[in-house]
């Protein structure tokens, strides 16, 4: 199935790499040159064959291994008939937002028949990111893990592991997942859900000739196995966990975190989590699954599990059957947010206490009416409308004929407006049974400026329009500090008090609770076009979105590089 072809192995440049710093161990840092051709492939699962758009032709794509401080060169080259991007998520991308690749965002789609080169550098972070397609719904198998390790020369926070996997979490159609989203775009309606998650791009064992491609991650009595958890899933918040086995949680979103220990991990899509497992469990075969964290009432969703298997060195062949875990129920809601208020970032960071831009931004669903006149297969949702979604009530929505990177560099008018409202236009209980009056938000490619440098506090509040549910919120561009989180509406004469300024974790993207609220920090010192939107695929086609341009500072090392030459045209 995989015919791989060439990764272009890694070269060193010492002269170029003088341009970036003068710290002395930086003459260890590499510069990865990559070739990613996007193609179609044929890819068995679920007993069908489907033409899925892959990179080199492996799915997952490929894994990039990197050392913080690394220069990585990627030609994207677009051999599909789809246009396609390619977005580093969670890579800072410091100055160099023309290589952060969400479409007409800080880029025009590379077109078939097209090429770009991404160049950008790993600084300040180490972990696991990863990479995907942010185009329509390309993503579904367009995907694949970045790997960062600590400089040459440096080591981990914890004793070095003896192994390093990745689990890549994914979501697959017995469809063409493009259809899926073009059908959903026409009627209005919700998209069809999935038909199987999967590890490594395999459902495993408990679907239908999935049997013999189940993944295996081999594990030996008494050693330690570093394993890199990544949601990359397109509409699915996601419980992981492994029979028997404890987690220690070392780190997510490549920032490491005070160590702590858990039976089951919740990664909303876009997040990543790196777990030490111990092998210290009698030699067996043991089961690794993933199902849902579902918590939109009512809405149907994907309640297949998808395992993997983790066997013991001195268990031979695959006789023994793998023990099961239990897994949270699905709305388990109380487990999922004892996980994720468990993180504290492992060192004692410097987080903003003067805020210059104090914002509030509702999340949340939302119905459009159709005219009287409207066709009624292009009104599907319920009652006759259309599903809608967005921030402080505007619908985010794509430009067409520039990125909006390439507006605000070049000052090019009427592209996009700068009134995103900081705080929602009305206010009301966001998270009580809110008046269909309100339900229907307006559309608009507005962002929000933010001088260089400003220290930005961002109130995320869930509503309760039409449902309420957790969302992935993800920000390009920074790390952010999750410094709260409750449920219900946020107070700030309350909810203030709560506020962890002496070790929240750094992440890039948040799980905002179901009916309620995160309030993150971050310091705007990185400048360009920076999309905040929910990683569910389907709530970003709805418009749950919107855009921070972040002006230039002083000199050089505060201003945004100029394009690259071969910058895809709209
Ligand atoms: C979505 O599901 C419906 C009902 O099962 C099916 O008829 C339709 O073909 C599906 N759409 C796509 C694009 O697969
Ligand atoms: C597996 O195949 C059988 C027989 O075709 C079918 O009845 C069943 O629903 C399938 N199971 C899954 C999980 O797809
Ligand atoms: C999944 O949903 C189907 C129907 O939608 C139901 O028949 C089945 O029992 C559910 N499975 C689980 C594990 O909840
Ligand atoms: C596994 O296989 C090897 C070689 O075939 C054999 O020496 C060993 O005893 C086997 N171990 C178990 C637990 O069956
Ligand atoms: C979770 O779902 C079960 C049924 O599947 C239901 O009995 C229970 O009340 C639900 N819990 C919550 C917190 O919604
Ligand atoms: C659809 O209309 C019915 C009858 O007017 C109403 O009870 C229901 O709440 C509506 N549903 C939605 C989602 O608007
Ligand atoms: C770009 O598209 C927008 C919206 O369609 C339009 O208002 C604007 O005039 C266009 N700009 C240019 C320079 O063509
Ligand atoms: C929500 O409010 C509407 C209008 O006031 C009312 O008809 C409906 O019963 C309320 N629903 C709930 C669940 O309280
Ligand atoms: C959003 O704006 C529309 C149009 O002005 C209005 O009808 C609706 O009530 C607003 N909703 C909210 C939540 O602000
Ligand atoms: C592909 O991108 C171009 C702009 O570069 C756009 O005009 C075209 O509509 C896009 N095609 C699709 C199928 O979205
Ligand atoms: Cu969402």
């Amino acid at each position: 199935m995989a015919n791989s072809t060439t990764t272009t192995t890694t070269t060193t440049f010492f002269t170029f790499l003088l341009f970036f710093s003068t710290v002395a161990n930086l003459a260890n840092a590499k510069t990865h040159f990559h070739g990613f051709v996007v193609h179609e492939t044929k890819v068995n699962r679920l007993c069908k064959t489907h033409n899925s758009i892959t990179v080199n032709g492996q799915f997952p794509g490929p894994t990039l291994e990197v050392s913080n401080g690394d220069s990585l060169v990627i030609r994207v080259v677009n051999r599909a008939r789809y246009n396609v991007t390619i977005h580093w998520h969670g890579v800072r991308q410091v100055r160099t937002a023309w290589a952060d690749g969400p479409e007409f965002i800080t880029q025009c789609p590379i077109r078939p028949g097209g090429s770009y080169t991404y160049r950008f550098t790993i600084s300040g972070q180490e972990g696991t990111l990863w990479w995907h397609a942010h185009s329509s719904w390309v993503r579904a198998t367009v995907y694949g893990a970045i790997i960062i390790r600590p400089r040459k020369g440096e080591s981990f926070p914890f004793a070095k592991p003896n192994s390093d996997s990745v689990i890549l979490l994914g979501e697959w159609w017995d469809a063409n997942p493009i259809d899926v989203i073009r059908e959903a775009t026409r009627t209005g309606a919700a998209p069809n859900v999935s038909d199987a998650y999967t590890i490594n791009g395999q459902p495993g064992d408990l679907y239908n000739c999935s049997k013999k491609d189940t993944v295996v991650v081999p594990v030996s009595s008494g050693e330690t196995n570093l394993i890199r958890v990544i949601n990359a899933a397109l509409n699915q918040q996601l419980f992981f966990t492994i029979a028997n086995h404890k987690f220690t949680v070392v780190g997510a979103d490549a920032s490491y975190v005070k160590p702590f220990t858990t039976d089951v991990l919740m990664l909303g899509p876009g997040q990543t989590t790196d777990v030490l497992i111990k092998g210290d469990q009698p030699p067996a075969r043991y089961y690794i699954a993933a199902r849902a964290y579902a918590t939109a009432q009512g809405a149907p969703f994907d309640n297949t599990t998808t395992t993997a298997i983790l066997q013991y060195e001195a268990i031979n062949g695959t006789s023994s059957k793998p023990i099961m875990p239990t897994l949270p129920a699905f709305n388990d809601t109380k487990t999922a947010t004892a996980f994720t208020t468990s993180f504290r970032s492992r060192d004692t960071p410097i987080v903003p206490t003067e805020i210059d831009e104090n914002l509030f931004i509702t999340a949340g669903l939302g119905i459009n009416q159709c005219p009287p006149n409207a066709n009624p297969k292009s009104c599907q949702a319920p009652n006759g409308t259309r599903f809608t979604a967005s921030m402080n009530n505007v619908s985010f929505v794509l430009p067409s004929n520039f990125s909006l990177l390439q507006a605000h560099h070049q000052g090019i008018p009427g592209v996009f407006t700068t009134d995103f409202p900081g705080k929602p236009p009305v206010t009301f209980d966001y998270t009580g049974n809110v008046s269909t009056s309100l339900w229907q938000p307006i559309r608009g490619t507005k962002v929000y400026r933010l001088n260089y440098g400003a220290n930005v506090q961002i109130v995320l509040q869930g509503t309760g329009i039409f449902t309420a549910e957790n969302h992935p919120i993800h920000l390009h561009g920074y790390d952010f500090y999750v410094v709260a989180e409750g449920f219900g509406n946020f107070n700030p004469k309350t909810d203030t008090a709560k506020f962890n300024l002496v070790d929240p974790p750094q992440r890039n993207t948040v799980s905002l609770p179901v009916n309620g609220w995160a309030v993150i920090r971050f310091v705007a010192d990185n400048p360009g076009t920076w999309i905040m939107h929910c990683h569910l695929d389907v709530h970003i086609g709805w418009g749950l979105a919107m855009v921070f341009v972040v002006d230039n500072g002083v000199g050089n090392l505060q201003t945004l590089e100029q394009p690259p030459q071969d910058l895809p045209t709209c």
